[in-house]
C-alpha cells in the first residue's frame, strides 16, 4: 500500500503523541515521583565560605585563584545529615536532592575521579554519602544533582563563561569519561532514585554527548529517573529530548497532564546560602507548592545550608510553618492529579478518586465562584476539616460560601464531594 507524504506524517504524529504520554503513564518510577510531589533541593560547597552563588560568583565575587582554594578551609562541623533530612521531613517534604558536583567542579562525595573533593579538603567526610544513609534512615527518597559542565575540569574547554580567552582545548571524550566514572560510584554506592542534571547550555555539551551518558546511567540502573537537562531541549518532552520529566526554573509550570514536570524554585534569592538573603512569606512558600500540585507539578524547593553545615534558623522556621500546613493539608497535594480547573489568581483544584480540593490563593472572598462541571453531580461541598459549606449552582457556575459569612482565608482547601471519578474529568477553564 502506497501512503502520501501527508497521511505518514499524520500517523507519525500519532505515534509520537502516544508514545510521550505512554511515557509518562507507564512507567511505575515516574508515577510515584510525581505522587511525591514536594522535595528538597541542597546546594551546598565550598563556596559557603563566601556566601556568594555557587559556580557563577568564581571570577566574579570571587578571583578564580581564591574561590578554587576554598576547598582547603571548607570544614562544615555541625554538619548533621539527620539533621538536613528531619528538616525537610517536617516540611512535608518526600525526596531531596544534592548537589554532589556544581559548576565549580568540586564533589562532595570521595571520587576516584578527582583529587577535587570532599576528602582534599580539612572535612574529610563523605557527605553525599551520609546524606544516603540519612535518607534511608528517615524514609526521605534520595536525588543527585550533577552538572554537565566543569569549569574547574582541564578536559572541559570552556573554563570562565564569562571570558572566552579563558578557554582551553578541552577533551570531551576524556571528560565524559570521568562523568562516566563519577556516574558509576554514585549509582553503586549511594543508589539514587533520581539523577538531576544541569548545565546544558553550553557550546561543548551536544545532544548526542546527552544521549550516550543518558544511555551509560540506564545500563547501571534501568529505574533510576533523570531529569531533562541532559539534552538541549527544555519546553517538551519528545523524540528530541532526553530524560524524563521536564524542570521549570523559579516559576511554576502551567497545568500540563501529559508530561512530568518538576518546578524547582529557591526559598530565597540564591542557590547557595547568602547571608542575610531576602526569603519567601510563609504564604508564598506554601502558594508555590499549591501552584505546582493544581498544575499536576512537583516542587523541589531549594535551601542552601551555612559554612559551618547548618541549615540556618530563619529557613528552617519557614520550613516548619510550610510543615504544618502540609501535615494538615497533605490530602489536598500527595497522590493527587492537577485540575480540573486551570489555576488562576483566585484558585486551583487537585483531585483524586471522588474528591475535587479547590485551593483558595486570593484572601478575603465572602464567596468563590467556580465553573459547574458539565453532567456531574455534587454530593456535598465542605472544608477540608469535614465542615459543611453552603453552595448553590446558578446556571454554569457553582457559589460556594464561607463559613458563618466570613472569608476565605489564602491556602484554604475546599472539597467538592462528586459522584465520579474526579481523575477523569476534562480540564474546565474560567
Ligand atoms: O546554573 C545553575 C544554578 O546554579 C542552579 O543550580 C539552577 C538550579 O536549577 N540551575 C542552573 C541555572 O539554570
Amino acid at each position: 500500500m502506497i501512503i502520501n507524504r501527508k497521511t505518514f506524517a499524520f500517523f507519525t504524529l500519532i505515534l509520537i503523541t502516544l508514545s510521550s504520554k505512554a511515557q509518562s503513564n507507564d512507567n511505575p518510577r515516574l508515577a510515584d515521583f510525581m505522587s511525591k510531589r514536594f522535595g528538597m533541593f541542597i546546594h551546598f560547597g565550598p563556596v559557603t565560605l563566601r556566601g556568594t552563588e555557587i559556580g557563577w560568583s568564581r571570577n566574579k565575587e570571587v578571583s578564580q585563584e581564591d574561590y578554587d582554594s576554598l576547598f582547603r578551609e571548607f570544614n562544615p562541623v555541625l554538619f548533621n545529615a539527620d539533621a538536613w533530612v528531619r528538616v525537610a521531613k517536617k516540611a512535608g517534604m518526600k525526596y531531596l536532592v544534592i548537589t554532589a558536583k556544581h559548576h565549580d567542579g568540586f564533589c562532595l562525595w570521595p571520587t576516584h575521579s578527582s583529587g577535587y573533593n570532599i576528602m582534599s579538603s580539612p572535612f574529610k567526610r563523605d557527605i553525599v554519602g551520609e546524606l544516603a544513609r540519612a535518607c534511608k534512615k528517615h524514609g526521605i527518597t534520595l536525588g543527585i544533582y550533577m552538572t554537565v559542565l566543569d569549569w574547574h575540569d582541564p578536559n572541559y574547554p570552556i573554563q570562565d563563561p564569562n571570558d572566552q580567552s579563558k578557554n582551553v582545548p578541552g577533551n570531551m571524550e576524556a571528560f565524559k569519561a570521568t562523568m562516566k566514572l563519577q556516574i558509576k560510584e554514585l549509582i553503586n554506592r549511594y543508589h539514587p532514585y533520581l539523577l538531576w542534571y544541569d548545565g546544558y547550555w553550553e557550546k561543548p555539551w551536544t545532544n548526542e554527548h546527552g544521549r550516550e551518558i543518558y544511555k551509560y546511567i540506564k545500563s547501571l540502573d534501568p529505574n533510576i529517573i533523570v531529569n531533562n537537562r541532559l539534552g538541549k531541549e527544555s519546553e517538551v518532552l519528545n523524540e528530541h529530548s532526553i530524560g524524563d520529566f521536564l524542570t521549570p526554573e523559579q516559576r511554576i509550570g502551567q497545568l500540563n497532564l501529559n508530561e512530568p514536570w518538576e518546578s524547582c524554585i529557591t526559598i530565597g534569592q540564591q542557590w547557595a546560602w547568602k547571608p542575610n538573603d531576602k526569603l519567601k512569606s510563609e504564604v508564598e512558600c506554601i502558594q508555590t507548592l499549591v501552584r505546582s500540585a493544581c498544575g499536576n507539578g512537583n516542587l523541589l524547593f531549594n535551601i542552601g545550608p551555612m559554612m559551618d553545615g547548618r541549615i540556618e534558623g530563619r529557613q528552617i522556621k519557614l520550613l516548619s510553618q510550610v510543615g504544618k500546613w502540609v501535615h494538615k493539608n497533605g490530602e489536598s497535594i500527595f497522590n493527587t492529579k492537577g485540575g480540573p480547573y486551570v489555576p488562576n489568581e483566585v484558585f486551583g483544584s487537585t483531585r483524586r478518586k471522588d474528591k475535587i480540593y479547590v485551593h483558595v490563593f486570593k484572601s478575603g472572598l465572602k464567596t468563590i465562584e467556580l465553573p459547574a462541571i458539565p453532567d456531574v453531580c455534587i454530593k456535598r461541598i465542605q472544608n477540608l476539616d469535614g465542615s459543611d459549606l453552603q453552595f448553590l449552582i446558578q446556571g454554569k457556575t457553582v457559589k460556594v460560601k464561607a463559613l458563618d459569612n466570613s472569608t476565605f482565608t489564602q491556602n484554604t482547601v475546599i472539597v467538592i464531594h462528586i459522584d465520579r471519578d474526579a481523575g477523569q474529568l476534562s480540564v474546565i477553564k474560567l
